[in-house]
């Protein structure tokens, strides 16, 4: 019995239980183990990686390194100094996690679990909701898992989820996550002083070979190319500099990387949840920092708090159509609601995006007229005005015109990322510098198609 997931509670917990969606009925496990009590030896074990099977097949990381790890391990204090001594209010509201997993390695969603009741004040937990996403093997994760028949996807799922919280704040986080020291109050803080803030943690990186628990730089921001893939963008010289007087202030961020944030529930709600007819993974956090920011609130990255998180280079989840269609797809309709003509500039950086069909937007434009957001053009001048917008001198010529249009540096003149524009005027004044920047941009187009 104490080997369920299902059973696990914190002895601290104001309201202590697990929540599992599947259709029509919605099932509320009442904790009845604590997690110091928990066999975990038995709830993974049940699930090892068998000699001769390949660790990275069913996570696409190493399973056999993160099955051997404890549930509550130590991992390093990562946060900057001035954070250690740093007291957070008393009066902060507490706040629903919800977890969404897609076939989750029980030890890795153990571990998040754990590090939740672990690091967390009890008092601003209120519960733990976790939202099955599609699962095909619910057995993996609990041995008295209910049966689906519906089949729920991340975005939806995690509006699920967020259906479901009773407390005032939501927690998005990932499933293979490990909260940090005190990760949790300086979250809350910024969003009970100001419920239009969306907040995340800096996330430091759990490697997915070996799991080793490694601090990131609290330098980046989160950003993006015209391809309108999400980045890192290290921070300029200049807001580097401001910052070193203020280490544990927060930092506005252009977008955030998706799965981890905090977000008062009756604004997630105000601000339109998430787009439903998204598909299974990608682009949902473009269109969620698009909107907060031009519909008047802000995203802000909280270097106190850290949490650690699994990154890795392939997906477990599978594609309807293929990854890349179902990426377009979400990607062109965030870019249709909310880029204005900018988002000719991702048609040109992606052209292959424009054959991909986006589905009605006609309830996410309402919404948008409804909360009277701001243009994208507003956007980009005040959020985001690192990102280069292309201009006329950036329009490539010449041998490099196919039909009306033209290979386009988009302004990458650095990572030497290219894209195809409609052609405007070729500027002839600068054939030397373009000639330079076309010939390393064709070579990789040469790599990108091949
Ligand atoms: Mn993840």
């Amino acid at each position: 019995m104490n080997s369920s997931l299902a059973n696990l509670i914190s002895n601290t917990c104001l309201q202590p239980f697990y929540f599992i969606s599947s259709p029509g009925s919605l099932l509320w496990f009442a904790g009845k183990v604590r997690w110091q009590d928990f066999d975990q030896d038995l709830y993974v074990g049940a699930t090892v990686v068998r000699p001769g099977q390949d660790p990275y097949a069913r996570n696409k990381f190493n399973q056999v390194e993160s099955d051997k790890l404890r549930m509550d391990r130590g991992v390093p204090d990562t946060r900057h100094d001035h954070c250690r001594h740093k007291q957070w209010k008393s009066e902060l509201p507490a706040s629903s996690v919800v977890i969404t997993f897609h076939n989750e390695a029980r030890s890795a969603l153990l571990r998040t679990v754990v590090s939740v009741l672990k690091k967390s004040p009890p008092h601003l937990v209120k519960e733990i909701i976790l939202v099955d996403d599609y699962s095909d093997n619910r057995k993996l994760l609990f041995d008295d898992y209910p049966s689906l028949s519906l089949c729920l996807r991340l975005m939806r799922s995690r509006v699920r989820g967020a259906d479901a919280a009773t407390a005032g704040v939501l927690t998005f986080l990932d499933s293979h996550c490990e909260c940090n020291e005190h990760w949790l109050e300086p979250l809350l803080e910024r969003v009970a002083e100001d419920k239009t803030r969306v907040v995340s943690p800096i996330i430091d990186v759990i490697n997915m070979d070996n799991f080793q628990y490694v601090g990131a730089s609290a330098d980046l921001k989160g950003g993006f190319d015209w391809n309108l893939v999400f980045k890192w963008d290290y921070m300029t010289l200049e807001q580097r500099r401001a910052r070193q007087g203020n280490p544990t202030a927060p930092i506005k961020t252009p977008m955030i990387a998706g799965g981890l944030f905090v977000m008062d529930k009756t604004y997630f709600e105000l601000l339109g949840k998430y787009d439903m007819m998204m598909d299974v993974w990608g682009g949902e956090n473009l269109e969620i920092s698009f909107r907060v920011w031009q519909c008047g609130g802000s995203l802000e990255i909280i270097p106190c708090s850290r949490v650690g998180h699994v990154f890795r280079k392939q997906h477990p989840y599978t594609f309807p159509g293929g990854s890349g269609t179902v990426f377009a797809r979400n990607t062109r309709r965030a870019a249709e609601v909310w880029m204005d003509e900018f988002k000719n500039f991702y048609y040109a950086a992606v052209p292959s995006a424009r054959n991909v069909p986006y589905g009605n937007i006609q309830s996410r434009m309402e919404m948008k007229k409804r909360l009277g957001c701001q243009p994208f053009k507003w956007y980009l001048e005040n959020v985001y005005p690192e990102l280069r917008v292309p201009d006329h001198q950036d329009i490539a010529f010449g041998a490099l015109q196919q039909g009306g249009n033209c290979l386009d540096t988009l302004g990458h003149f650095a990572d030497g990322v290219v894209g195809v524009y409609e052609c405007h005027n070729a500027g002839g004044n600068q054939v030397p510098f373009r000639a330079q920047v076309l010939l390393r941009s064709v070579t990789e187009v040469g790599l990108q198609t091949s």
